[in-house]
């Protein structure tokens, strides 16, 4: 059957009854580390084989914990954070109950290192793939607690890059600790009211009081760490000017040594369409003792590392979504029967499925990319193009991988028929949640012009060059490849002078290049391995097509937009 090497060989467990008492055995989910032929074959290639055997135990745990939590979920009451404002006699607490997997969550940090891998330097460069191989397996499992972890190895991350070494030196043992009772999670508040995207249109003041302090006020509109022990966030120096330039980064600690709030109240719990089990806040901050990490403006610049992490994360997350959704769907398919066979042998539903393991296996190459070359920027071992590759291919992976978890949870739920709606299976959670991924840390459009942005800065060169250099080796496929970038590099320079049409096209270029890029990947994997599933999922990926580019609409929506 086509497609067979993406959808593996079928069950013999199916479960099958008479008519009369017939009921659906529902999909299983085994060790997502043993059954996932990707990530290993992935690890395999890219690992040393000391540092492979050093970590498996460690990945096969995580696995074991992701199938045991998933059976575990579909017994119980969903629950759900709750905000305790005041205590019984009147007193202001800004309590948060969390969760159970959440109250798991610094145990598991500190055992498997969620944020201390990615920083642990025995592993050099390959640091960060240790990290998010980790992190793609606990991510479903973690119930969202991969936001703070998030938000946590950004923090780290721009701090170390900041130079602030007394900031560093307090807050990095805490954030890369081993040891849960040590461990320190940060948040990352940025979102206002009036600055969502707009960061420069951030409010919040932060004042230098006579003793030296600054403190800062203002409202934070998702803060979603408020529970954590830290966090960076943007204010604008008292008489600073307006714009984002004049915003300076603050280092908050939420509480005092007392314990008590550091001028922080909690509004609210946002009611959120999906990651309930995140406890998202709308915070005011009131003379909040902070202090700036470095200079008193382009605070911006300064955060960008977090953002740069917490957006890879974001990618390697969705991924781990779609992972989810389609090992569910696929073991589904093989223990439903209709129409005299298992849905796994009916070709239409076959087919469907295929497609949707082959965009997968492509997205996940340039996930794991991302991850290879910020391990290689962050060890000092990478080429000046390839730091310019990775600031593009950020906002890419984060982009694509984003829309494409949306699309696959909401294929996996129709891949169930009626019962892909229904609450218990597990699968509408799965959508749902998958929803956050094209909209937190930047919107497509958001990282689309960020993408354009970075082209206009460093040109298509590196770009060009690193597929050019991948299809040497895998000359086979290089002609769908090579003209799709083509068409991308033609897009952008025929509009290079017009605003408009580049912002209105932005999106369907940004995803053209993640596209050819990812498939280049899968191309040199082929070329490499002649791996039987990388193949199939380059096959087929391909045959879905690469460009997306749109043609010159911009100022020509007027009869569509009313
Ligand atoms: C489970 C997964 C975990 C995920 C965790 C999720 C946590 C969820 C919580 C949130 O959603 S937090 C809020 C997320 N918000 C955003 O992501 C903001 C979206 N807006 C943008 O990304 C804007 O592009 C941005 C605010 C970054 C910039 O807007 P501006 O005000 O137009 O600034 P500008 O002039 O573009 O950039 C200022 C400087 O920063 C420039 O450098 P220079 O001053 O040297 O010229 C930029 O080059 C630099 N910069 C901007 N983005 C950068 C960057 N540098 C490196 N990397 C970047 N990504």
């Amino acid at each position: 059957m086509r497609g067979a090497a993406l959808l593996a060989a079928p069950d013999p467990r199916a479960y099958r009854r008479s008519r009369m008492d017939f009921v659906q055995a529902d999909p299983e989910l085994t060790n997502t580390h043993a059954g996932d032929r990707m990530l290993r074959a992935y690890l395999d290639g890219a690992l040393p084989a000391s540092m492979r055997a050093a970590i498996e135990p460690d990945l096969e745990a995580l696995g074991a914990h992701a199938a045991d939590a998933w059976r575990i979920a579909r017994t119980r009451v969903p629950v759900e954070p709750v905000l305790t404002q005041w205590d019984a006699w009147g007193e202001r607490i800004d309590r948060i109950e969390i969760t159970p997997a959440w109250r798991d969550g610094a145990a598991l940090t500190a055992r498997f290192g969620f944020v201390a891998a990615g920083h642990d330097p025995r592993f050099g460069e390959l640091a960060r793939v240790d990290q998010f191989a980790r992190v793609y397996l606990y991510h479903v499992a973690s119930e969202f607690y991969t936001c703070p972890l998030a938000m946590s190895d950004g923090a780290a991350t721009a701090l170390k890059t900041s130079g602030n070494r007394v900031i560093s030196a307090r807050a990095l043992p805490h954030l890369l600790a081993r040891d849960a009772s040590q461990l320190w999670l940060s948040g990352q508040w940025m979102t206002e009211t009036a600055g969502g995207s707009d960061v420069g249109n951030t409010q919040t003041i932060a004042r230098r009081g006579n003793d030296g302090r600054w403190r800062l006020s203002g409202r934070k509109w998702f803060t979603s760490a408020v529970i954590g022990e830290m966090a960076l966030t943007l204010a604008r120096p008292d008489g600073a000017g307006e714009g984002a330039d004049a915003l300076a980064l603050f280092y908050v600690e939420t509480r005092d040594a007392e314990g008590r709030w550091n001028g922080i109240r909690i509004d609210r719990l946002k009611n959120k369409l999906g990651t309930r089990e995140l406890p998202t806040a709308e915070i005011h901050l009131e003379s909040t003792i902070a202090e700036p990490v470095g200079e008193l403006a382009h605070g911006v610049r300064l955060i960008a590392p977090v953002l740069n992490v917490t957006r890879t994360w974001n990618a390697i997350c969705a991924l781990a979504t779609m992972r989810r959704c389609l090992v569910l769907a696929t073991d589904y398919a093989r223990r439903r029967h209709a129409f005299g066979r298992p849905l796994i042998e009916q070709p239409l539903h076959a087919s469907t499925l295929a497609s949707l393991h082959a965009e997968f296996a492509a997205a996940f190459e340039l996930g794991f990319h991302v991850v290879e070359l910020l391990g290689r920027i962050e060890t000092g071992v990478a080429s000046d193009d390839e730091r310019a590759l990775l600031r593009l291919l950020t906002p890419l992976a984060k982009l694509w991988t984003g829309k494409l978890a949306v699309r696959i949870a909401s294929e996996a739920c129709e891949a169930f028929g009626g019962a892909g709606y229904i609450e218990n299976t597990g699968m509408p959670l799965l959508l749902r949640d998958a929803q956050v991924y094209p909209i937190w840390e930047g919107t497509t459009n958001v990282l689309a012009l960020d993408a354009l942005r970075v082209l206009g800065k460093s040109g298509v060169d590196p770009f060009r060059n690193a597929i050019e250099a991948m299809l040497a080796d895998a000359p086979a496929h290089a002609g769908a490849i090579d003209a799709a970038v083509a068409a991308a590099a033609r897009w952008f320079h025929e509009y290079a002078g017009e605003r408009e049409i580049l912002e209105a096209g932005a999106r369907g270029f940004a995803l053209t290049l993640a596209r050819a890029y990812a498939a280049a990947l899968l191309a040199r994997r082929v070329a490499r391995t002649n791996d039987a599933l990388a193949r199939a999922a380059l096959v087929r990926f391909l045959d879905h097509g690469l460009a997306r580019l749109t043609a010159r609409f911009a100022g020509k929506d007027d009869a569509l937009l009313g």
